[in-house]
């Protein structure tokens, strides 16, 4: 019989969902060496954490995380709860020998992320950061063509992530856009996506320059109400104090230029997360909307058969698709949760630490520091531009 890994689960939202069905799913799929359980799902209201567990198929459930982390009967600590929280949850579940995957971004500031990765390490427990998008096939399969070397050099690195969730004036004033609770907006929630998947397939970033924006300066209170909706409270208003837009340039420690855009303004665009990499040899494009599918081109193709193709990567050769369907068989979103989890539980069994980690987050952080930095006014060379008559 496999050993079990137990399972406690700090929230239950969008998130604690996708980490739930991963753990549920990933026996059924993959032959990992341990066996996930979903020990224990944890959130301050009652009735909802009771209904979580149910649903989701929790053998119990705390209202509160210190009691969860003291429990003998659980080995991993998975933390999907709002930005503010992730240090001192993942800090005291190191303390007290726990594995831990946290939801990113990983902390509020470099400072906490230091003391978060300071935690895990000495305490020699296995962590993950949940950069989801790094296990798309797809992209797992960009990153092979890359190391091989298709591409040649790297010169471009260009990621847009686009959403439009809170694009009406009156859509409530979430967690999400509290800096106090989520420590950044489109840059923290979907920049660092990007970021990570720069970080994974090109290399470190080492400069940068950025350019953030707040559209909408004030809304209705209110709080998330399932997935990305939400019910706003009565007629209070209040500030946001994150950003609505970020865009970023900068360089790579191999001298590629790299180019980030994230944005909850761009109209149409749910989730709209793409790359394009441009090589010596070729460039590679893809787009979370249809994950499926790999773009690549490459210079070394005959004359009049130069373009993209488009790769189906469901192929039982690539990256994780054996464990599903026959070949033309696509998978979606929440495959992505099975791949990293599945990646979590094999760190835990063999004791070799998986990618990306609390190290990855720390780095992440880094980056979104130098941003926020970067973008405030003074800190960027702003040139005018001057008035052209005609
Ligand atoms: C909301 O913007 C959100 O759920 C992000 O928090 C996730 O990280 C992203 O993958 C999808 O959108």
């Amino acid at each position: 019989m496999k050993k079990q890994v137990r399972i406690g689960l700090v929230g239950y939202q969008f998130m604690g969902k996708a980490h739930s069905h991963a753990y549920r799913s990933l026996p059924f799929f993959f032959d990992t060496e341990v066996e996930p359980v979903l020990a224990a799902i944890c959130g301050r209201n009652e009735t909802a954490v009771k209904e979580a567990a149910n649903q989701m198929g929790f053998e119990s459930y705390e209202t509160d995380w210190r009691s969860l982390i003291e429990r003998d009967d659980i080995d991993v600590i998975d933390i999907v709860t709002p930005n503010n929280t992730h240090a001192e949850i993942a800090i005291a579940a190191a303390k007290a020998g726990k594995h831990v995957l946290t939801e990113k971004p990983l902390a509020m500031s470099v400072e906490e992320a230091e003391e978060m990765h300071d935690a895990v390490v000495s305490n020699q427990v296995i962590h993950m950061i949940c950069h989801n998008y790094r296990f798309v096939p797809a992209l797992t399969y960009a990153k092979k063509l890359i190391e091989e070397g298709k591409l040649g050099q790297i010169y471009h690195f260009r990621a847009n992530y686009l959403q439009d969730f809170i694009m009406s004036p009156e859509f409530p004033l979430i967690w999400r856009l509290k800096k106090d609770v989520a420590g950044s907006g489109a840059l923290g929630d979907l920049a660092a996506h990007s970021i990570d998947l720069a970080h994974y397939l090109v290399d470190d970033l080492t400069e940068i320059q950025a350019l953030t924006k707040t559209f909408i300066k004030e809304r209705p209170v209110g709080e998330m109400s399932g997935g990305l909706s939400a019910t706003r409270a009565g007629e209070e208003r209040g500030s946001v104090t994150v950003d609505d837009a970020v865009a970023i340039i900068g360089t790579f420690a191999n001298g590629a230029m790299a180019t980030f855009e994230a944005t909850r303004f761009a109209g149409g665009n749910r989730n709209r997360n793409q790359i394009e990499i441009n090589g010596e040899y070729g460039s590679i494009r893809w787009n979370m909307e249809d994950m499926n599918k790999l773009e690549l081109y490459l210079a070394a193709d005959a004359e009049g058969m130069q373009g993209f193709r488009t790769i189906d990567v469901t192929e039982e050769s690539h990256p994780y698709m054996d464990a599903y369907w026959a070949a033309g068989h696509m998978i979606g979103y929440e495959h992505t949760f099975i791949h990293l989890i599945h990646e979590f539980m094999q760190g835990i069994a063999t004791g070799k630490q998986p990618e990306p980690n609390f190290f990855d987050g720390l780095k992440n952080q880094a980056v979104l520091a130098a941003v926020e930095q970067a973008a405030e006014t003074g800190q960027r060379q702003v040139v005018e531009l001057p008035e052209i008559k005609t």
